[in-house]
């Protein structure tokens, strides 16, 4: 089964069969694989956050064997971590080898032995989980101290990311080599950007458990620089949910053009998106830091002023999506300011979806330049309102594009058809978790303004009138959380049905066309090597001087604590 691709025509001829017979079987199997365990990590981690949701409304009391915090560990891993990384590497394996013409054997090869590496070390980190001796939350901020194996298994996550990161690069340059002077497929583009990304957010995570949290969890040193560990962790959470944001972005770039049958936004701007989007990401992890003490001020000006430009590509992006919308939408013969609006298939899952993810993410993205806002910032740290706050950005702009991504992608992969009776479970899904996610995320940033605190169990404060007035909104949280819960069900029966059960057919991979009139892109855009320069020369501008200072001055370290 192995396809050698040797020469130029043969990658013609097979990009040909490709187009024909769909996506080569192993490399289905590979996409398959990965979108399994994402929506599985869903099903767990949704029912987890159902619990979080009734606990914190106070209807639900967990039984002693089990702990608010080694929840909300588990939550907060399966769902920013499995869910989203796994989705999002299925997704681009898929892309990959649909739009290079195969994946290469030893890229497959690869990608195996990279989810392998992955799984393996999500069970070093589960075990002592469960065994709640790793309750520290997925930020792992030290000086709370876990399980050490809690530590190897992010190694080797972090070793699977690398693992598939090189499989994907391996595979680019070598459509590059036999594709000279061509411009790289746009989602293969976007693919080596986020793959660009990730090794250089993990790196950074890389850096703090091998070197700094291992050593110090297994005794071997006494004490720990906690501003230096917490700022290589937002150095990399910071990225991560960036990528994944990413990640969604390409699907409205390339993908919903396509599924409304209009053309995607310029080719050469789309790339200035992904390039603006790759070197400023990784230099705002201090937004995530912006009240930790130590850090000057002129630091944080930086990393604010290199977050707010994020806001840049994003605006581009807002603009680009309603482009197309509107040009698509008149063209169908939708009349007047907003008649183009009736025009759109809003019927259809696979635009529905993903619609209602971008418009999400414009209070998203409203709620994080209030954040990015020092002063602003001082008033919802560490609230509830934080937890609205990225329930809206990932639970609905980033997740409910993956969703409206899964209803063409898995029968793709499974070489089944969308139903039109799954199309509606699919749209009666979408609806329920819209609901569910605005009661749930309006009522947290609302209570956060009342001051009630994130990551918290269930509490009265000894029945004190601040944390009464907190109660109706928690109730909503619970309410929310309900109804996402049924949404999670009805997500997970959908990838299943998609994947195993739904009649045998050819389902189109959705690839958006430029506009014919459009003038060349220049090729400029191709020159990786310079853009992977300029990103590590805005990393150092960002993060050298700020560690060097925290290592020179470095406050008294401390030892590890378990406070659970
Ligand atoms: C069934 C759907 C979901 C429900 C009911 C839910 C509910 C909750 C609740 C109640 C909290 C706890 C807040 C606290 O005590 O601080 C929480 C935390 C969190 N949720 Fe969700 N959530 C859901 C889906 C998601 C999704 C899809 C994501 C991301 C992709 C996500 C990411 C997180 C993260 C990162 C935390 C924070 C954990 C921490 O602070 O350590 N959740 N969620
Ligand atoms: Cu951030």
């Amino acid at each position: 089964m192995e396809t050698v691709i040797p020469s130029k025509e043969k990658v013609t001829v097979f990009n040909k069969a490709n187009q024909v017979f769909g996506i080569h079987i192993e490399d289905a199997r590979i996409t398959k694989s990965y979108l399994l365990v994402a929506f599985i990590a869903l099903l767990l981690g949704g029912f987890l956050g159902l619990l979080q949701g009734l606990n914190r409304a106070g209807v639900l009391e967990l039984p002693v064997w089990l702990n608010y915090y080694q929840i909300l560990t588990a939550h907060g891993l399966l769902l920013v971590v499995v869910l989203s990384a796994f989705f999002t590497i299925g997704y681009f394996y898929a892309g990959l080898s649909h739009t290079l013409g195969g994946l290469l054997p030893k890229v497959r090869k690869m990608a195996w032995i990279g989810f392998w590496m992955k799984m393996f070390g999500f069970v070093l980190v589960v075990i002592p989980i469960l065994m709640n001796e790793a309750s520290v939350m997925y930020t792992f901020y030290p000086p709370m101290a876990a399980h050490p194996m809690f530590y190897f298994g992010l190694v080797f996550i972090v070793l699977g990311v690398w693992m598939l990161a090189a499989g994907a690069f391996v595979n680019v340059s070598h459509w590059r080599k036999t594709h000279k002077g061509q411009h790289l497929p746009i989602l293969a583009f976007f693919a080596t950007g986020v793959f660009v990304l990730l090794v250089g957010a993990t790196a950074f995570v890389a850096v703090e458990v091998l070197f700094m949290i291992i050593p110090w969890s297994l005794g071997w040193v006494d004490t720990i620089n906690v501003m230096v560990a917490r700022t290589l962790f937002w150095a990399f959470g910071h990225t991560a949910v960036n990528i994944w944001y990413l990640t969604a972005v390409s699907a409205w770039y390339v993908i919903v053009p396509k599924i409304i049958g209009g053309t995607r936004f310029n080719d050469y701007l789309t790339r200035v998106v992904v390039i603006a989007l790759v070197i400023m990401n990784i230099t705002g992890g201090f937004h995530h830091q912006i009240i930790d003490p130590g850090i000057s001020l002129p630091i944080k000006f930086m990393h604010v002023f290199m977050s707010l430009a994020i806001g840049f590509p994003s605006l581009m992006t807002a603009y680009a999506m309603f482009r197309v919308f509107e040009m698509t939408g008149r063209r169908k013969g939708g009349k007047g300011v907003l008649g183009w609006l009736k025009k759109l298939p809003w019927g259809d899952v696979r635009f529905l979806s993903p619609f209602i993810a971008m418009a999400a993410f414009a209070p998203a993205g409203a709620g994080g330049i209030v954040q990015s806002t020092n002063q602003l910032n001082q008033v919802v740290h560490n609230t509830m309102w934080i937890v609205g706050h990225f329930h809206l950005t990932l639970g609905m702009t980033v997740v409910m594009t993956f969703f409206g991504i899964s209803y063409w992608l898995v029968p793709f992969v499974s070489k089944r058809v969308l139903t039109p009776q799954m199309n509606r479970i699919g749209v009666v899904q979408t609806i329920i978790w819209t609901i569910g996610m605005v009661i749930m995320a309006t009522s947290m940033h609302i209570v956060g303004l009342l001051g009630s605190p994130r990551r918290t169990s269930y509490t009265t404060y000894g029945e004190h009138a601040a944390a009464q007035a907190w109660d109706p909104y928690m109730m909503m949280i619970g309410i929310g959380a309900t109804f996402l819960l049924i949404a999670v069900i009805i997500q997970v029966y959908a990838i299943f049905n998609m994947m195993f059960f739904a009649p045998k057919g050819e389902t189109e991979f959705p690839i958006a066309e430029v506009e014919a009139a459009e003038s060349p892109t220049p090729y400029l855009t191709e020159r990786w090597g310079v853009w992977v320069i300029i990103m590590l020369i805005v990393v150092a501008m960002a993060y050298v001087l700020p560690l060097t200072d925290m290592i020179v001055n470095a406050p008294p370290g401390s030892p590890p604590f378990k406070t659970w």
